[in-house]
């Protein structure tokens, strides 16, 4: 073996060793990387051991070549052992890093609900639906037409007080009641109808048991031959399908400018099945809305024939239906939307 190749031998030998230590004590695959460039890149000890070859003697040349050649090979295999080693530390470090614990309890979006007087309002709707009533909605702003005039509600009359009305500016109110929902049906409508209408309404009258703003739902059905019996059939199906009970109901005397008859309703009280308790005040009873046959001198007022055609109307507080079936007391808590207090229902 020559002189040459003997030397070359032994300086293989120490860039090997020096070689795999730098490999190996490196901690992440860039310091790696420019570790093997700075022994095979370009510039690279062991490229330059190569380029040394053209000054040899052509007979070193041969085994000059192979030596360098396995030393390559020997540093780009420790590189490769390395390198899988680092990377899979790395996967590993990023693994625990980004653990999931699949046992924690998840965060759960907060899903809102229907209103308690949204859903009083569309079971009552639903339920009158069943029986051929059609949903109408109305203006909040009307006319004092619509609101009073074709009601039978006089210039002079108590419910146009300026305590009970929101005026606004020209003709216009608040409506104060849901009743104008149904003298725009029968304005537009054609006859025999059935109607129910429902909303918000407004008065001037703000105390424990009464809110400026409050709702309302009203049925209206015209045909010929109307009656009393009629009426107090509807109201039955209506309130025993609310409450879903069976429950009496009965009508007491009253006054409404737009109908004649009129009559206050009350169901026996569905809390304690008519035996008495404290919502009905131990008698059994609980007034739930009022209700008549069309004055006729309302359908006069809208242009229909009351020798051909007889009507009954019906109203009920929303806000008062749902006190009496969550028991709740106290009239304020349903705008006041505390979710305590929505969320129960
Ligand atoms: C109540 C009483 C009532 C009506 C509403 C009505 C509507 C027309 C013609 C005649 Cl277009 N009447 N509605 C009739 C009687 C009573 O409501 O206590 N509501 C909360």
């Amino acid at each position: 073996m020559s002189p040459v190749i003997q030397d070359l031998k032994k300086k293989l030998e120490e860039i090997k060793v020096q070689a795999r230590e730098a490999l190996e004590s490196v901690e992440d695959v860039q310091a790696l990387y420019d570790v093997k460039v700075g022994f095979l890149g370009k510039q690279g000890v062991l490229t330059q051991l190569m380029k040394e070859m053209g000054q040899l003697p052509v007979s070193d040349r041969p085994q000059w070549g192979l030596l360098v050649n396995e030393a390559k090979n020997f540093l780009e295999q420790v590189y490769q052992e390395r390198f899988s080693e680092l990377k899979s530390k790395e996967l590993m470090q990023k693994l625990q890093r980004e653990k999931i614990d699949m046992t924690l309890p998840g965060s759960v979006a907060r899903v809102g609900k229907i209103h308690v007087l949204s859903q009083v309002t569309e079971e009552l709707v639903a339920i009158l639906s069943r029986i051929g009533y059609a949903l109408r909605l109305g203006p909040i702003i009307e006319s004092d037409f619509y609101n009073f005039e074709a009601l039978n509600i006089p210039a002079d009359h108590p419910a146009r007080d300026m305590q009970d009305t929101f005026f606004l500016e020209g003709d216009y109110v608040l409506r104060t009641h849901t009743s104008p929902i149904q003298i725009h049906s029968l304005e537009k409508e054609k006859l025999p109808l059935r109607v129910v209408g429902t909303g918000a309404v407004f008065r001037c009258d703000h105390d424990i048991s009464h809110l400026p703003h409050f709702h309302q739902l009203e049925g209206l059905c015209v045909d010929e031959r109307i009656s009393m019996a009629d009426l107090k059939g509807t109201i039955r199906y209506l309130v025993e399908n609310f409450f879903k009970k069976n429950l009496m109901i009965r009508f007491r005397p009253s006054f409404f400018p737009f109908t004649e008859p009129s009559a206050e309703v009350d169901c026996q009280c569905p809390l304690c099945d008519g035996r008495g308790c404290q919502v009905c005040k131990s008698s059994g009873w609980i007034e739930i809305g009022g209700c008549g046959l069309v004055n006729p001198k309302v359908f006069s007022k809208v242009g229909i024939n009351f020798q051909k055609w007889q009507g009954f109307a019906f109203g009920f507080g929303i806000e008062r239906m749902a006190m009496i079936r969550h028991r709740v007391d106290d009239i304020r808590l349903f705008p006041e939307n505390d979710l305590r207090f929505v969320k129960q229902f």
